[in-house]
């Protein structure tokens, strides 16, 4: 049994929030320690698991938690502060089940590397002996915002002048989390994203998904504070450094999907003339915004694929139809940012989407919902300076003239400025996580401290 374990340097489990944004970047790093020797599995929940029934993973073993919600996942909850407390509870049982029923066998765990959401991960991992490492899925800009929130550094709620962070552009409210600038917007995740500095003290690695380069000021102030490992980008190895065999898909996907009609159509249009238009797995926009947006690419001159969720589908326009456009359900969005015909993204910023567009080098329209979004569409215009964001009319819509008007700056106007800073950005995140780069030293960093202790 000894050689058994020995030929994996450490065994870690990893527990993501059960969210598509959370799930798929903790899956590839995952990924990326298989690749260097060490055996990963990926606690996904007992809804999770049944409804989408997921492929064993080449990689990554895959194991089942509780959330509380077996029959109903989050949908089955009466509130999201009902739903947090269960999937702690559940969760914390579930998890110390699963690491004691590998104690003494070949799959013993090492360490737990828990979603920043899930602090109790920690507790778990402590009451077995265990290394503890959080990982944090959003940009430590928006992080370091709530840091300084968490320890009293910095209040809410934030009256209109801008503010100035040391190692951030100054913001205004409006570039800050949505939570920040409106607290009573959504009381229980306001809680959720400030009480990932409950134990951090605690822990001795802090993982966070990003790339030194993108943000090297804000992660630097940050340093001062707390053992920060920048690790990102965790998209797949094919379109970054193509290390890893077999790793081209996310591949754990809540959304049922065929691409063949969506890459197929992709296929017949010329290059760079098609957006790109999704607001990832969450973002609910009103009937009046979904109306704005259908008519503003309807005006346009260009062909889009736009992404409407199933339970968003009600709110387009009755009847809308526009030759120029492909409407689909879900998208295999790695190869639709790959894909050659598209020319911007039009996104709700999304820290994974961001992120994907900028190692693609798409230039990005952002449309942010809410959450961290903001502040990604602000660090998208003003640090990286790879697209623009909307501007919001005094109704709180982004009207279809404005959505023509972005189009035109983003797909025309200004495109070749925005293609050529997105040359640098892409170059830096590949350089990151290929060998010798920050983000591949880090990672290296985080397994020999495991495996040594
Ligand atoms: N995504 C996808 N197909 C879609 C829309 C989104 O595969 O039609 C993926 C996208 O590539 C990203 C994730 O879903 O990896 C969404 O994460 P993000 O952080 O951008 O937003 P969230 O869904 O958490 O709001
Ligand atoms: C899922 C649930 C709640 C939040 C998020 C995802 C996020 O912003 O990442 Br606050």
């Amino acid at each position: 049994m000894a050689n058994i374990t020995q030929k994996h340097r450490a065994h870690i489990l990893a527990v993501p929030y059960p969210s598509q944004g959370h799930i798929c970047p903790m899956l590839q790093f995952c990924r990326r320690l298989v690749s260097k020797g060490v055996k990963a599995s990926l606690a996904i929940t007992n809804h999770i698991s049944t409804t989408l029934n997921p492929e064993p993973d080449d990689h990554v073993s895959l194991v089942t938690i509780s959330d509380g919600y077996d029959d109903g996942g989050f949908s089955g909850a009466d509130s999201v502060a009902a739903y947090l407390a269960n999937l702690e509870v559940a969760g914390s049982q579930s998890l110390g089940i699963l690491i004691e029923e590998r104690v003494g066998t070949s799959d013993t765990i090492t360490c737990v590397v828990y979603d920043a959401f899930l602090p109790w991960g920690l507790n778990v991992a402590k009451k077995y002996g265990l290394l503890g490492a959080p990982f944090f899925t959003q940009a430590c800009g928006v992080n370091y915002v709530y840091y300084l929130i968490y320890h009293g550094k910095f209040t809410m709620p934030v009256s209109s002048p801008p503010v100035d962070i040391q190692g951030l552009p100054t913001l205004d409210v409006g570039d800050l989390p949505s939570f920040v600038g409106s607290p009573e917007s959504y009381p229980a995740y306001l809680e959720l994203v400030l009480n990932q500095y409950t134990n951090l003290g605690d822990t001795d690695f802090v993982l966070v998904n990003t790339v030194y380069e993108l943000e090297d000021e804000v992660v630097d102030v940050m340093s001062k504070e707390c053992p920060l490992l920048t690790i990102g980008p965790t998209i797949p190895s094919f379109y970054v450094d193509n290390r890893i065999p077999h790793d081209k898909e996310y591949g754990l996907s809540l959304y049922p999907i065929d691409p063949t009609p969506i890459t197929n159509w992709l296929s017949t249009k010329p290059s760079k003339s098609v957006v790109y238009v999704s607001f990832g797995s969450m973002a609910c926009l009103t009937k009046a915004q979904v109306g704005e947006l259908a008519w503003g690419l309807q005006q346009s001159k260009y062909h889009f694929l736009w992404v409407v969720r199933a339970s968003e589908e009600g709110k387009l326009p009755k009847g809308f139809v526009d030759e120029k456009g492909l409407i689909v359900r879900w998208s295999p969005q790695l190869e639709v940012l790959s894909s050659e015909a598209i020319g911007c993204f039009f996104t709700h910023c999304g820290w994974n989407s961001t992120l994907e567009a900028l190692v693609m080098g798409v230039p990005i329209i952002g449309m942010p919902q809410w959450t961290d979004q903001p502040m990604d569409a602000k660090f998208v215009e003003d640090v990286w300076k790879v697209g623009v964001r909307v501007k919001v009319n005094d109704e709180g819509l982004v009207g279809k003239e404005e959505i023509v008007r972005c189009l035109n700056e983003v797909m025309e106007e200004r495109r070749g400025e925005f293609i050529e800073n997105g040359k640098k950005w892409k170059h830096l995140m590949k350089i990151a996580i290929s060998k010798g780069g920050s983000s591949d030293r880090n990672i290296d960093e985080f397994i020999t401290k495991i495996v040594r202790s």
